[in-house]
Order: structure tokens, then C-alpha cells, then sequence
């Protein structure tokens, strides 16, 4: 633009000298030519000027371009009339002929195309030093951030920087792409199973054991000595749990004031109800998360057992939930005793058994529990007298115990014969209602009705507790266990165990008799019964009533 200006200048001076001629001959033209000649006059004038006042005019002009450049540029802009006419008739063409560069411009933009786009972005002096002078702060002004955000940014912004993320192709690197680590990363989640506990059994099912008062206390101790450790054992009293031989930490003393219930099933219940969280917490600690099964044992009488026995049924299942067994109702069972007659000789006592035992067994019949295993300390007081008062209990209890874990431990065992699967005793153990144990064992059994005869007789007889229709049984597990010997030599064996299956099934109603036949190195068999979904024994407990109710007169 300035050459373009400087161009102008030099033709008006070149123009000039024609002017100078028209000018000398001034006075002899006529009217119309002076009127043509007066704008080229002006020129002449300015040709005219002497050389000094020519030059101190020039810088002048110099100066007024540096002062005011927006001036000039809108100088360069202006256009003649005859100009505009053109622009109006063609202004794609003028516009196109603003963009036209000589092919020697061209030349040079191929040669220094950069050199072209910094003079694009030429600032005047002014708006340099302006920069100069505060650019920090317009940089800072658009990026202000607090110290704290700072901090968080950096290492992102550093990343970012390194290497982009997307390759020439326009794939994703992910090695480009390094994200900071972040704090959470330091921890790790557990998941790890939880543990609690050891056991030392063998079982299809992994069974954890609350006992409350003091035949609850004792009945885990025996599951305890046989290798299931996953026991809790609590008590309103430190004298019961003090005489029980289980790891201390496995024990818990519900400090209610007193030396325990007193037979008061309130105190119990308030215990529970005060330590119920406590409880809880031991329950995740001691058993951890393997666990298929709880059972609460308890003896139905007492104030602690009979009292707590409800809530820490409540407590068992809140646990099974937590450890994430489905449907809690099928998962906790309970083992209760019911009193020798000497003991419901006290009313107290056969009110308090009579009163937990009713209120278990809807709870089973409603499938609110599963199984109630019920032992009836009076009939087995009966089927073995003469036993010493230090061994009676032990004696009972590890019985039960025993009985209840061949069960689980064979249905873990494949047998040759028959196997009683894990799915069998599942589904006697989670069908509900009360369920009832037995074992015979048959002496003669080369006779075809011997098996059968003995399971026929000695059935009733021989399970821990009376009093039940079999009739109403939905389900039952029939465990028959020989001799290697007699396996291998007694001839029609196989057909008389058949029907002894036969015959337990009619007895059950029709029940599903779940079967096995497993061989041992003893000379003898043995028959070993488990009878799931029966309804309670009601008989039994309106005794217990009215033994209550003839003490009470
Ligand atoms: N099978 C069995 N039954 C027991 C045993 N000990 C007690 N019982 C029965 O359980 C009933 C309740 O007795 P405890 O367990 O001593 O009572 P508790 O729950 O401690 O209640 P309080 O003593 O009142 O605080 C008794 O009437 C007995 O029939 C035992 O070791 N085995
Ligand atoms: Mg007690």
C-alpha cells in the first residue's frame, strides 16, 4: 500500500512538467481549457514549490502516515465515482483482482510462505510494547485457577503434553496416553473370602453353630469336639460358658447383671435384644463368609436358651444375608431339647418349654426356619438308663452330634453301592417343619424281613424324640451302612435293604426316601434315619402343658 501511494506521487510529478507548459501559456488559453487545466494547475503548484519547502513537505507527509495509519488505510480505500460505477458493474472481478499477486510475488510466497503469515501478523509498535508490558497477565487472567487445582492439574497436564494420544492414522495409543495414578489405587478391595474360623470336617455342607444358656453352650462343644469349629457359644452368665472348653474368643457373656436368666425367658429376651449387634459382629468374625448353613442350639426350659432362642434366629439370618446365602428361612435351622419330666416338674420350666417350643414350631411349620430338630431328653433318659449323672449329658450330646454329622459326612462320600447325595440331605434339611433322627442297628440279616422288620420296629423307638405323626413326613434320608464282608458275601442282601427302604417309606406316608448304602470294616449294619418336613408334635408339648398346669394348682 505504501508503494502504491509512493507511485501516485511520482506520475502527479512527471504529469507535472506537461502543467508547467499549459501553465506559462495560462493567460492565452481560453475559458474552458483553464477550467480543464485548474486541478492540473494545483499539480503544477505543488511542482512549483521550491526544493526546500518540496522537502520539508515530505517528511511532513512521512510523519501524518506514521501518526495516523487508520487514515491512510481508509484513504486506500476510497474510490472515484467512475471507480465505484466499475466495482458496482464488477465487484467479484475487483475483489478477485485485490487477490491477484504477480507471478513474481507468487514466487516469493512458495519460497517464504511463512514469512508472509508473521507479516499477516504484524502488530504496530504500540500494541508490541502493550504486549511487552502485560502479557503475563492476560495469560493468567484466562487461565486462573486456585493453588489446590494447580496441584491436581499438573501431572495431567504434563501427560497431555508428551505425545498425542491419537496416531497418524487415527488410532487410539494407550502407551501415549499415560493417565496419572490416582490415590485409591494404593488400596486394594478385598476379595478375598473370608475366612473366621478353620473347620476340620468333611461334610457336604459347612455348618456354623450358635449355642445359648447352658445345654446350647454344651450341644456346640460336642459338634465342636467332632471338628466343627465354626461355634459361638453365649451365655447371661460367665459360670456356664467358664466350665466350656471351646477357644474363649468363641465365647460370649451377655452381661444383663445376675447370674444369668433364672429360668425368667424375659431376661433372656432382653439380653439378646441388648446384644444383638455384638452378636452379630463375633457371628462374621468367628464363621466368616464360608458358611451354608447356621443352626441355633438350645435347650427349650431355660430362661437364657428359651428367651434368646427367637432372637438369635433373627440375628443367624441377618448374618446369612450378609454372608449372601439366598432365602435365609431354608438356611437356619435350630436344635432344641425338650425337659425330662423331673424338670417339667418345675412349672416354670414346662411353661417356658412349652411356650418356645409351640412358638418354634409354627415358625418351622410356616417354613420361617429349617429345619427344627427336636431331642426329647426324656425319651433318651428312657432308651439308656443307668447312665452315671457326669456322662448323662455328654452322653446325650454327643449323640446328637454325632448322628446329626453322619449325614453330612456321608452324603459327602460316594459309595459303590448307593450314594446319598449332597442334593438328598439339602433337601431334607431345607424342607421345613421339624425333622427327627434315629439309628438301628439290625443283628440278623440273612432273613429277607430281618432289615425290614428292624427299621419297622425299632424306628420309633429309636429316634431322640416322640411324639411325631411319620405319616405327615414329606421327606426323609434312609443310611444304610455293612461290613466289607457282609457286603461281599451275605447273599440277598441287597434285595432285604431294598425293602426295608420299602417299608420306611410306607411308614413316612409316602415320603421320598433319599438312599444309601455305604461299606465299613465292622461286622454289623446299622441303619441310620433322618425324617424332614413333619408336622410338630403337638401331643407332646400339650403334655408339657398340662404337667405345667397340674404343678401350677
Ligand atoms: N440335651 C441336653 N439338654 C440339656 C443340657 N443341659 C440342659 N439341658 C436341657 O435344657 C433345659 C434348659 O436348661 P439350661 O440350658 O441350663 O437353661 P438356660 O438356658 O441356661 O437358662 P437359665 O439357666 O435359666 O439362664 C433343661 O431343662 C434341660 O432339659 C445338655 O447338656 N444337653
Ligand atoms: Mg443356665
Amino acid at each position: 500500500m505504501a508503494k502504491r501511494s509512493v507511485k501516485t506521487r511520482k506520475t502527479a510529478t512527471k504529469k507535472g512538467a506537461a502543467p508547467k507548459a499549459k501553465a506559462t501559456r495560462k493567460s492565452a488559453t481560453p475559458k474552458r481549457a483553464r477550467r480543464r487545466a485548474r486541478p492540473k494547475a494545483k499539480a503544477t503548484t505543488k511542482s512549483a514549490t521550491p526544493k526546500r519547502a518540496r522537502r520539508r513537505a515530505r517528511p511532513k507527509a512521512k510523519a501524518t502516515r506514521k501518526s495516523t495509519p487508520r487514515k491512510r488505510a481508509t484513504a486506500k480505500r476510497h474510490v472515484t465515482p467512475k471507480a465505484k460505477a466499475t466495482r458496482k458493474s464488477a465487484p467479484r472481478k475487483r475483489a478477485t483482482a485485490k487477490r491477484h499477486v504477480t507471478p513474481k510475488a507468487k514466487a516469493v510466497r512458495k519460497s517464504a510462505p511463512r514469512k508472509r503469515a508473521t507479516a499477516k501478523r504484524h502488530v504496530t509498535p504500540k500494541a508490541k510494547a502493550v504486549r511487552k508490558s502485560a502479557p503475563r497477565k492476560r495469560a493468567t487472567a484466562k487461565r486462573h485457577v486456585t493453588p489446590k487445582a494447580k496441584a491436581a492439574q499438573k501431572p495431567t497436564k504434563k501427560v497431555a503434553q508428551r505425545r498425542s494420544p491419537v496416531t497418524a492414522k487415527g488410532e487410539f495409543d494407550f502407551n501415549a496416553w499415560l493417565l496419572p495414578s490416582l490415590e485409591l489405587e494404593q488400596y486394594e478391595p478385598n476379595v478375598e473370602p473370608e475366612v473366621g474360623v478353620k473347620d476340620q470336617i468333611k461334610g457336604s455342607t459347612r455348618y456354623a453353630w450358635i449355642g445359648t444358656g447352658q445345654c446350647g453352650g454344651r450341644l456346640v462343644k460336642s459338634f465342636h469336639d467332632l471338628g466343627y469349629k465354626k461355634v459361638l457359644a453365649v451365655n447371661t452368665t460367665h459360670h456356664d460358658l467358664d466350665l466350656l472348653d471351646i477357644p474363649q474368643n468363641q465365647k460370649f457373656q451377655m452381661n444383663i447383671g445376675g447370674k444369668g436368666a433364672g429360668k425368667d425367658m424375659e431376661r433372656g429376651r432382653g439380653a439378646i435384644q441388648q446384644y444383638q449387634q455384638e452378636i452379630l459382629h463375633l457371628t462374621r468374625q468367628t464363621f466368616g463368609s464360608q458358611v451354608d448353613h447356621i443352626m441355633v442350639c438350645f435347650g427349650a426350659g431355660g430362661g437364657t436358651g428359651g428367651g434368646s432362642a427367637t432372637g438369635l434366629i433373627e440375628i443367624a439370618k441377618r448374618y446369612a444375608r450378609y454372608i449372601g446365602l439366598t432365602e435365609p428361612d431354608k438356611k437356619v435351622g435350630a436344635i432344641m431339647t425338650l425337659p425330662t419330666v423331673g424338670e417339667a416338674s418345675s412349672p416354670l420350666v414346662a411353661q417356658n418349654a412349652h411356650d418356645v417350643a409351640s412358638e418354634l414350631s409354627q415358625m418351622a411349620a410356616k417354613g420361617k426356619i429349617s429345619p427344627l430338630i427336636i431331642i426329647d431328653n426324656e425319651k433318651i433318659s428312657k432308651l439308656y438308663p443307668g447312665m452315671t449323672v457326669k456322662s448323662f449329658w455328654p452322653s446325650i450330646n454327643n449323640t446328637v452330634a454325632g448322628l446329626f454329622d453322619i449325614f453330612n459326612r456321608v452324603s459327602a462320600l460316594s459309595s459303590r453301592y448307593t450314594s446319598f447325595d449332597p442334593v438328598d440331605y439339602h433337601s431334607i434339611m431345607e424342607a421345613g417343619s421339624c425333622a427327627i433322627m434315629g439309628l438301628t442297628r439290625v443283628n440278623k440279616f440273612n432273613d429277607k424281613f430281618a432289615i425290614s422288620q428292624a427299621v419297622k420296629r425299632n424306628l420309633e423307638k429309636t429316634l431322640l424324640a416322640s411324639g411325631f405323626n411319620l405319616a405327615t413326613a414329606k421327606v426323609a434320608g434312609c443310611i444304610v451302612v455293612g461290613g466289607k464282608k457282609l457286603m461281599a458275601e451275605a447273599r440277598g442282601l441287597q434285595d432285604n435293604i431294598n425293602y426295608a427302604f420299602d417299608v420306611l417309606s410306607e411308614i413316612t406316608g409316602k415320603a421320598t426316601i433319599h438312599r444309601g448304602i455305604y461299606e465299613d470294616n465292622k461286622h454289623s449294619i446299622r441303619v441310620y434315619t433322618i425324617i424332614g418336613g413333619l408336622d410338630a408334635p403337638t401331643q407332646r408339648l400339650e403334655e408339657l402343658l398340662s404337667c405345667a398346669a397340674v404343678h401350677v394348682g
